[in-house]
């Protein structure tokens, strides 16, 4: 199949293109580099160093036998999507060119307005260039779990029945995101669902949880096809940044009570979902689905507890310090989101967590002193209010 990766230089696209090749598929990508520049902007780097485009393209085709055919383009520019869309004819696209992170989309106005912004705008020129140039591929669009937030009840996957004053309907299931760049996710959701019902594209749209990992199978041992891994405040996710923590000897950080709870997956299982959720596209014209996807839910108490078990087996001493939360959210909730559709795709979890953990932290030992080089990223001075303060530790 024709594959087309929209951040095709990210953390996902990175490692998904690989494994798609690895399938057989013809994939081609593009990318405006934002993400290293976002990162730089927090203070930061990615932990496995990164090689420039030229460079990871050259070790792509060297390894893969294949090539990988890259645009440098932003989504945010309607002709360069149109003339890449026109070019490589898709069949499916995978959309992951958005700003990916909370903090960074609360730190003011400006940026805020910046990432719905990139992130509305990019998405809209996705389905307007898909109507013009390819309206029977599929879209494979990245959602977040953060849009339906934490309700007090069961979150199914997108729909619910529900009946009102005696008259029932199937009815998007209620968005409650809690930041910005999560709100951006939810207006992405309802453009893609209006554009299935209005000009019969399909899409599928993937509620995933948090992505933690450093490996994917077709990457090898080579390290030129690492992917990118981020540990700063805004862009290290949080089992990515406990590992950096315990690696460098600072204290596990949950924020506030640690009761948290979200759903967790592997990056090997990521890409495993998106390909399984690509190669079994939505079967009718106008077709909008929803797939959560995730593999178990932890609280983030629960994470750091597992991250300190790993270290501690490595030979490192953590500890786990609470930080007092710069976001607002529940801190103790319910949280029982359905994820079936893609287990009856065939998703099957490959390593279990401590193994995924374990080959994280092998991967960040190895790279000790950027993290080391950087530490300061580590600590979140982000808050929910718009005021910029170093949060303290509570315990
Ligand atoms: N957290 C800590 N300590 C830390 C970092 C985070 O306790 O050092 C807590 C946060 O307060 C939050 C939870 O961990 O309650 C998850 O935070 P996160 O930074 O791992 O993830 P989040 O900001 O929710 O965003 C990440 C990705 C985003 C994706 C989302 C999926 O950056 O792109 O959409 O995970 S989900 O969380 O399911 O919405």
């Amino acid at each position: 199949m024709r594959v087309f990766i929209a951040g095709v230089d990210g953390y996902l696209g990175w490692a998904l293109a690989q494994h798609l090749v690895s399938r057989g598929h013809e994939v081609a990508g593009l990318d405006n580099y934002m993400r290293r520049d976002w990162v730089a902007e927090m203070g930061s780097q990615s932990t496995t160093p990164i090689l420039k485009m030229t460079e990871r393209l050259e070790a792509f085709r060297e390894v893969h036998g294949t090539n990988l055919q890259f645009t440098r383009a932003d989504l945010c520019n309607y002709e360069s999507v149109l003339n890449a869309f026109k070019h490589f004819q898709p069949e499916c696209i995978v959309h992951l060119a958005e700003m990916p992170s909370a903090p960074y989309s609360m730190i003011d106005v400006h940026h805020a307005v910046f990432t719905h912004q990139n992130n509305l705008v990019g998405t809209l020129n996705v389905l307007y260039a898909m109507r013009e140039v390819c309206p029977e591929a599929h879209l494979l669009k990245l959602g977040t779990m953060g849009e339906y937030g934490t309700p007090n009840m069961d979150i199914p996957e997108g729909f619910f029945e529900i009946e009102f004053r005696g008259k029932k309907d199937t009815l998007p299931f209620p968005r409650q995101p809690f930041s910005m760049y999560h709100l951006t996710k939810v207006h992405d959701s309802h453009n893609v669902q209006f554009a299935c019902k209005n000009w019969d594209l399909k899409s599928t749209d993937i509620m995933q949880g948090v992505v933690f990992g450093t490996r994917v199978d077709a990457m090898g041992d080579d390290d030129r096809l690492m992917t990118r891994f981020d540990v700063d405040q805004a862009f290290g996710t949080a089992i990515n940044r406990f590992c950096a923590q315990a690696a460098i000897g600072l204290p596990i950080t949950p924020y506030g009570k640690g009761g948290q709870t979200r759903g967790f997956l592997p990056l090997r299982d990521s890409i495993q979902c998106f390909t399984l959720a690509l190669e079994n596209p939505p079967k009718k014209a106008g077709e909008y689905r929803v797939f959560n996807q995730f593999e178990e839910t932890y609280s983030i108490v629960q994470l750091a507890e597992k991250v300190s078990n790993v270290a501690t087996k490595l030979g490192l001493n953590p500890k786990i310090t609470h930080l007092e939360n710069p976001r607002m959210e529940k801190e103790e909730h319910y949280f029982n989101p359905d994820h079936q559709k893609l287990i009856d795709l065939g998703y099957q979890p490959t390593n279990d967590m401590k193994t995924e953990i374990e080959v994280t932290m092998k991967d960040l030992l190895k790279n000790k002193s950027r993290i080391e080089a950087r530490k300061e990223s580590l600590f979140p001075d982000i808050r929910w209010d718009g005021t910029r303060a170093k949060s303290e530790y509570i315990k």
